[in-house]
């Protein structure tokens, strides 16, 4: 493990369900980082400034030290990797324990997050820019309970999704679920329990603070 007060911290892109990920993680781990708060079509990820850093645009972004890198999923298993503690978030720690949670994350955010969610923001709040499509936006729809119904039953009437301890994949269900919830999808009563008792972690309410700057 580093210490992290000896490594200059940069997380870019607040104000979405995605900038709150890192922003989250930084808090559970108790890092001291600097934000900065640019947020989605508003210019800022299209400076010269920022597309040198990342040439997709896109927020988020992290700095640590000299690793620069993109992506919510690889942003925030880098810093637990990094900077996680066996008494807090930390890595799995062990190959068959790393591979559960690939198979959670890589189903949240490549199901949940991408296939479903934001394609109901594209073609929903963002039509404008990515056009109308009625027929996504209800078959998204509904996958999205399918999705849940096979979280739900994973859960059961468990804490967390993994073992007994709050993981990354906790983190990125968490936020998908307030975006169901935004989007006034109906969500089974465990898995509105769950995201309720998660919302409480202290680590949750720093970071969801500080995701809405502009507020
Ligand atoms: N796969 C990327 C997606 C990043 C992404 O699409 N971010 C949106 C905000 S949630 C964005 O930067 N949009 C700016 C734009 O499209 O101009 C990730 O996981 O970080």
């Amino acid at each position: 493990m580093a210490n992290s007060e000896e490594i200059l911290i940069t997380l870019w892109g607040a104000g979405t369900a995605r900038t709150l990920r890192p922003i989250w993680v930084a808090a559970e781990l108790g890092l001291k980082y600097r934000l900065e708060p640019i947020g989605p079509r508003t210019g800022e990820t299209k400076t010269a400034a920022y597309t040198a850093l990342n040439p997709k645009q896109k927020i988020p972004f992290c700095e640590v030290g000299a690793v620069k890198l993109s992506e919510t999923v690889a942003i925030c298993r880098y810093l637990v990797a990094r900077f996680g503690s066996p008494s807090g978030l930390s890595a799995p720690s062990s190959i068959e324990e790393a591979a559960k949670e690939d198979e959670w994350l890589s189903f949240i955010y490549g199901e949940l997050d991408e296939t479903s969610l934001y394609v109901m923001r594209r073609h929903g709040a963002l039509s404008n820019i990515y056009g109308e499509a009625p027929a996504a936006m209800a078959s998204a729809r509904e996958y999205i309970l399918r999705i849940l119904q096979v979280v739900e039953t994973a859960l059961g009437d468990r804490e967390f999704l993994l073992q007994d301890k709050f993981s990354l994949t906790d983190l990125f269900l968490t936020t998908c679920l307030n975006w169901v919830l935004n989007y006034d999808i109906p969500l089974a009563s465990s898995l509105k329990a769950y995201r309720d008792r998660i919302i409480l972690r202290p680590a949750y309410q720093r970071a969801a603070e500080a995701n809405n700057p502009r507020q």
